[in-house]
């Protein structure tokens, strides 16, 4: 399938995709594959009031019904799954089955909101007065904000978008200026759902192309209750305070910095197979991707050198061909910042395996590495910074407590494992004095999770919680309702004012 083809085939129209000076590139070779039209100041602002004009005939409509569009946009998704997966993988630069994966996790949270769309409970709570009842009710929060990041380009918008429709509240999505594709094609696929539904009113999903500075129209815009950001720690530390200076709501998802545990008991033929689509799956540019292996003495020669065979056997090339396990870096600024880190930590004395260029002769403006693998005596200022590329840090160690503590030594929470055989220690790990992270896992990796849990972290990584269990809370506003249907008036606290 050509691009051409690829585009129709998502609804989109390609003569459209040529027509402004934005370019957009694919990672696979450096080829321009679109130069869209961004959205001046003006437009974005037209999107942010169009957003915000179908707030309240979206909030009048039953949940059960909103969740009727998700439903529609669920079959789009799996009519669409392999179209929408590949052009994924075309501009992201993950391999194909992840750019399906990706796809396959929006359905996953379609399917979940369509459910919720019949249980945004609230609680009945029993009321110290009599002739009272006291409950919650949960009502939809207002237009919402969602910025995206490169990586997952479509899946993390998914988690935001099924909920916020089902909760009653219209997005404005600005995805990351290096995937803006995939994000007309969602909302080409919307728009079909839209078709279907009936009634939807317009606006309930605007995109905005652009940089920076767009986002920031969107951090800045008092209309938009909530802004769900994901990208940098750097990233959230602006949005953050700027959102909350509105009383604004956030919802960040923030660098992580994901450890595993591997100890002497470990299954190390699971383990060997977890961190390598842990650390070098995606290309190392999960937000969860494993970049430190925090290993006990005993194991610990014996796993590198596996890791190290396992390594030199990794099929890296084009994304598109199924063997393919490894693709390309997002970009160019990528591949020199894991070369300037890895220059820095073999200085500090890491012993660096892998890490350089590959295919550069066919492919001088892609990024291609071999995924590397660095030995470290302690966990350096190097170590406890997110380098977003596939370099995973071994360090050993010698007692339990002393693995907690040095994977607890960063700043980032977000994605955590253990193997190990002991119950004591995987029980630790899970307790309030083992991980301190948003995700906390035993015998798998720490990335790939189900939608069905809430998905976030603490520290630096923002603690935002997305996709499942309670998280769609964050896109409702609570109200507590107090009812008095006796015939007094009771006052709460036994108060009397003014009475006999
Ligand atoms: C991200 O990298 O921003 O748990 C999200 C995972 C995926 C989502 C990653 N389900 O790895």
């Amino acid at each position: 399938m050509n691009l051409d083809e690829l585009y129709g085939a998502l609804g989109l129209d390609p003569a459209a995709l040529r027509r402004g000076d934005f370019p957009v590139t694919s990672p696979i070779d450096g080829a321009t594959i679109a130069r869209l039209a961004a959205d001046s100041d003006a437009d974005t602002e037209a999107k942010i009031a169009r957003g915000a004009g179908a707030f309240p005939a979206w909030r009048d409509t039953p949940a059960p019904r909103r969740g009727e569009l998700v439903r529609l946009l669920g079959d789009e998704l799996r009519a669409h799954k392999d179209a929408l997966g590949r052009l994924v993988t075309v501009e992201n630069g993950k391999i194909l089955a992840e750019g399906t994966g990706e796809v396959q996790e929006m359905i996953d949270i379609c399917d979940f909101a369509v459910g919720l769309s019949r249980q945004l409970y609230g609680l009945t709570i029993a009321s110290e007065r009599p002739g009272h009842r006291m409950m919650e009710t949960w009502h939809p929060l207002g237009p919402i904000g969602v910025i995206t990041a490169f990586n997952f380009p479509v899946a993390v918008w998914s988690w935001n978008f099924a909920l916020a429709m089902v909760c009653g509240d219209p997005v404005v999505w600005k995805p990351s200026e290096k995937t803006p594709l995939v994000a007309l094609a969602c909302q080409a696929l919307l728009a079909r759902a839209c078709e279907k539904f009936g009634d939807a009113p317009d606006g309930l999903l605007e995109v905005v192309v652009g940089g920076r500075e767009t986002g920031t129209l969107l951090v800045d815009d008092e209309r938009l209750k909530l802004v769900s950001a994901t990208g940098s720690t750097a990233m959230g530390r602006v949005v953050g305070p700027r959102v909350h200076a509105r009383f604004g709501r956030t919802l960040l998802e923030l660098g992580g910095n994901n450890a595993m545990i591997v100890a002497p008991s470990a299954d190390l033929d699971l383990a060997v197979r977890a961190i390598l689509f842990a650390a070098v799956g995606t290309a190392g540019q999960r937000c969860t991707t494993l970049r430190r292996l925090i290993v006990h003495d005993a194991v610990r020669e014996r796993l590198v050198d596996r890791l190290k065979t396992a390594y030199e056997g990794i099929r890296i090339g084009d994304p598109l061909e199924p063997e393919t396990l490894v693709g390309p870096l997002i970009d160019r600024a990528a591949f020199d910042s894991m070369q300037a880190t890895l220059g820095r930590v073999a200085a500090d004395g890491g012993r660096v395996f892998g890490g350089e260029r590959s295919l550069g002769d066919r492919h001088p403006d892609a990024y291609y590495v071999k995924p590397a693998i660095v030995e470290m005596e302690a966990q350096t200022e190097d170590v406890r910074t997110e380098t977003f590329a596939p370099i995973l840090y071994a360090i050993g160690y010698e007692d339990f407590a002393e693995a907690i503590r040095i994977h607890n030594d960063v700043p980032q929470g977000l994605a955590s494992s253990i193997f190990t055989n002991d119950v004591r220690e995987a029980e630790t790990f899970t307790s309030a004095a083992g991980s301190d992270c948003g995700l906390v896992n035993v015998n798998i990796g720490p990335s790939g999770a189900e939608i069905g849990g809430a998905f976030g972290g603490e520290k630096e990584t923002g603690g935002g919680r997305e996709s499942g269990s309670d998280a769609w809370r964050a896109y409702m506003r609570r109200a507590t309702n107090t009812i008095n249907y006796s015939r007094a008036l009771p006052l709460a606290q036994g108060i009397t004012f003014g009475e006999g």
